[in-house]
């Protein structure tokens, strides 16, 4: 499924490829949604008017309020009767967003998790357990297809149950598993807990993703679960898991240039960022029918890279995603993403890699305090000990973000286990 005539393409080619794609795209959109017909008129452009690939730049963005405003169907770009899936968000913080998908979208999808998948060092002789949720969220049956695809077996297990998942990776014989890394977590103490010893597994490789996770906790996970982890990024509204997906150099996530454009923006002005500059991403879906998006605003904060990678691929990649721009917190005028705070935490002996953090507003000031759970071992020892660790903590965050904060250490298992995607952060603040 590595197809190098497409991910080790020479640039330019890929170049030419991406606009012949990017023109069809939105001469489809033009023609057949009204809502970008509207506003690409507003904009003054058209198909026509795009020469080259960075005329892009030129398309006016899309946004999820535009996604909400149009509920469900409204920016889908062929008749209902063409859609053959449909995948909704979760809704929790207003209208769902809607995708829908034909028959072709699906088999695209499917080629690229693929294609994500080999990067990821699976082939067909691979038993592949998918324990993302199977349903509206995409990560189940996105995963799903693109094993069956790569002609591997897949194991639809979904999330949950986490005995029984434990159960069938060591009867089955699972040798890659695919989960949020939140939950790879909890697998890993279940096992603990079930006396399953992971160095008599067949894992191999982990893809996990969904939620932002940092390079610390991907070590944690490779010890715990003794395997190879591997960072997989998508978002259902621009397709669903496979957007993109690190390589053996785990440095940077490829984008699948051939079916996605990415750019990087300042999320205030909207101005366009050069490779290299962090910035918030942007996509534009270049081979997608059911639902194109041009210039679509996912909120993710990253930096894009275009340097040559090792690995032969020539996609150009994008770095972890360090949390979205309305994850971020800005406690008394500093910026803080969860995942600095992940990153400090996985670092340090005696707590288990399970945390919350919690902001409130005390008397007009934002006060950041993080629970973190002790470890069993660590448990267990002098008072005097888990003062000291409780220290240790405190000041490293203190040091790392430059702001004050209050640590409480938890009790082991104390902190909410999650199945699927991990809630850290809980802000009591008013707006
Ligand atoms: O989370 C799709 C997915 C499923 C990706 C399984 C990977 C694996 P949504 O539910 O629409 O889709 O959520 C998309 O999740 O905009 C990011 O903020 C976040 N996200 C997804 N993957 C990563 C990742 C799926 N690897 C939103 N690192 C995105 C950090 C991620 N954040």
């Amino acid at each position: 499924m590595y197809n190098p005539e497409i991910e080790a393409m020479d640039r330019e080619k890929l170049a030419s490829l991406q606009l012949d794609r990017l023109r069809d795209t939105v001469k489809r959109c033009e023609e057949n949604v009204p809502f970008y017909r509207h506003k690409l008129k507003e904009a003054g452009i058209s198909w026509k008017d795009l020469k080259s690939i960075d005329d892009v730049a030129m398309l006016p963005f899309t946004t999820k309020d535009d996604l909400r405003e149009n509920y469900p169907f409204g920016l889908f770009a062929v008749p209902t009767g063409e859609i053959v899936r449909i995948h909704a968000s979760s809704g929790t913080t207003g209208t769902p967003t809607v995708v829908g998908y034909t028959t072709r979208d699906i088999d695209v999808w499917a080629e690229l998790v693929a294609r994500a998948l080999v990067s990821c060092n699976a082939d067909p002789s691979d038993i592949v357990q998918v324990a993302y949720g199977y349903g509206l969220f995409t990560g189940g049956l996105g995963l799903h297809y693109g094993v069956e695809k790569l002609g591997a077996s897949v194991i639809p297990i979904s999330g949950g149950n986490t005995k029984r998942q434990i159960r069938m990776m060591a009867d089955l014989g699972t040798t890659v598993l695919c989960c949020t890394p939140s939950y790879a977590l909890f697998m890993a103490e279940t096992a603990q807990e079930m006396d399953v010893d992971f160095r008599q597994l067949r894992l191999k490789s982990g893809i996990f993703g969904a939620e932002p996770w940092s390079d610390n906790m991907r070590d944690k996970i490779e010890r715990l679960l003794n395997l190879s982890a591997f960072d997989i990024y998508g978002l259902s509204e621009v397709m669903g898991p496979g957007v993109s997906i690190e390589c053996e150099e785990k440095n940077g996530l490829h984008i699948f240039e051939d079916a996605f454009l990415a750019e990087t923006i300042n999320p205030a002005t909207g101005e366009r960022l050069q490779y290299g500059q962090q910035g918030e991403l942007v996509f534009t879906t270049i081979n997608k029918f059911g639902m194109p998006l041009i210039r679509y605003r996912t909120r993710d904060v990253t930096t894009l890279d275009d340097t040559q990678c090792p690995c032969g691929r020539t996609h150009v990649r994008m770095k972890r995603v360090s949390g979205r721009s309305d994850d971020m917190l800005i406690i008394r005028g500093v910026n803080v993403f969860p995942s600095q705070i992940e990153t400090v935490l996985m670092q340090i002996e005696g707590i288990s890699p399970h945390y919350q953090i919690i902001v409130e507003r005390v008397g007009g000031l934002d006060m950041l305090e993080v629970e973190v759970e002790v470890s069993e071992e660590m448990f267990s020892d002098r008072i005097k000990a888990l003062e000291e660790l409780q220290q240790v903590i405190t000041d490293e965050i203190e040091s790392y973000l430059g702001i004050g904060v209050k640590v409480k250490l938890m009790e082991p298992k104390s902190i909410a286990r999650s199945e699927g995607k991990a809630i850290r952060v809980k802000d009591n603040r008013e707006i």
